[in-house]
Parts: structure tokens; sequence; C-alpha cells
């Protein structure tokens, strides 16, 4: 999508500050930090939103969690704990639709989440 922010991240328009790369997913350091460590997972093909993923897509979002936990390594969160949140939708916080995983830590984490 030529519009969409994470799309021309995806596509290299836009370079953010990336943890990681794979042939199907890019890691990068949140712009507003809500935690000492705060990395958006994304997909590089375009989903809208949660609601949006086929089944087709379901090893996809695996291979998201296991950049996750690469990016929970790399930043020696591994032993200590972090947290993994995809927001759906405005009520829930989603602000940029496309699919996105958030992975936070180093910090102590309240539940429930505001
Ligand atoms: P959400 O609210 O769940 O849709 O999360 C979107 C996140 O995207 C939010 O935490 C801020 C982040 N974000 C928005 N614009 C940019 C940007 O230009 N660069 C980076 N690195 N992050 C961005």
């Amino acid at each position: 999508m030529t519009d969409c922010l994470f799309c021309k991240m995806a596509a290299g328009e836009i370079q953010p500050d990336t943890v990681l790369e794979t042939d199907d997913v890019i890691a990068f350091r949140d712009i507003n930090p809500q935690a000492p460590t705060h990395v958006l997972v994304i997909p590089k093909q375009h989903i809208a939103t949660l609601n949006d993923l086929q089944p087709a897509q379901a090893e996809l979002v695996g291979k998201m969690y296991l950049a996750a936990r690469e990016v929970a390594r790399i930043d020696g969160l591994d032993q200590r704990g972090y947290r993994t949140v995809m927001n759906c939708l405005e009520e829930a916080g989603q602000s940029v639709f496309h699919l996105h995983l958030h992975v936070l830590g180093g910090r102590p984490m309240q539940w429930p989440p505001g």
C-alpha cells in the first residue's frame, strides 16, 4: 500500500531504527517508546489489522513472535521478562493500520494494561 507508513519501512523508503530483519518481517524501535525496550515487529506484507489476517497467513504471525523473542534476546530481556501486545482497532489503541506486534520490556509491567 503506497500510503502506509509501515509499508514504506518494509520497502526501504523510510529507514527506521531496525533491530532485525528477515525475509518476512522487520523489527524496529518505536518512535515513542513506552519502556526502555519498545520495538515493533511488522510483516513486510500489508495486513491492516488482526481482523484481516487470513488462515494462510498464520505462519507469518508465528514468524512475528519468533522475531519478538529474538528482539528480547538481543536487548537482554529473555531471562528478565517482556510483554508482547497487538492492538486491534481504535478502541484498543491501534493507530497504525498495518499489523504490528509491540515488544515491551526493561521495566516492571503493570496488569491490567490501561
Ligand atoms: P498502535 O498504537 O498499536 O497502532 O502502535 C503504533 C506505534 O507506531 C506507536 O507506538 C508509535 C509507532 N510509530 C508511529 N509512527 C512511527 C514512525 O514513524 N516510526 C516509528 N519507529 N514508530 C512509529
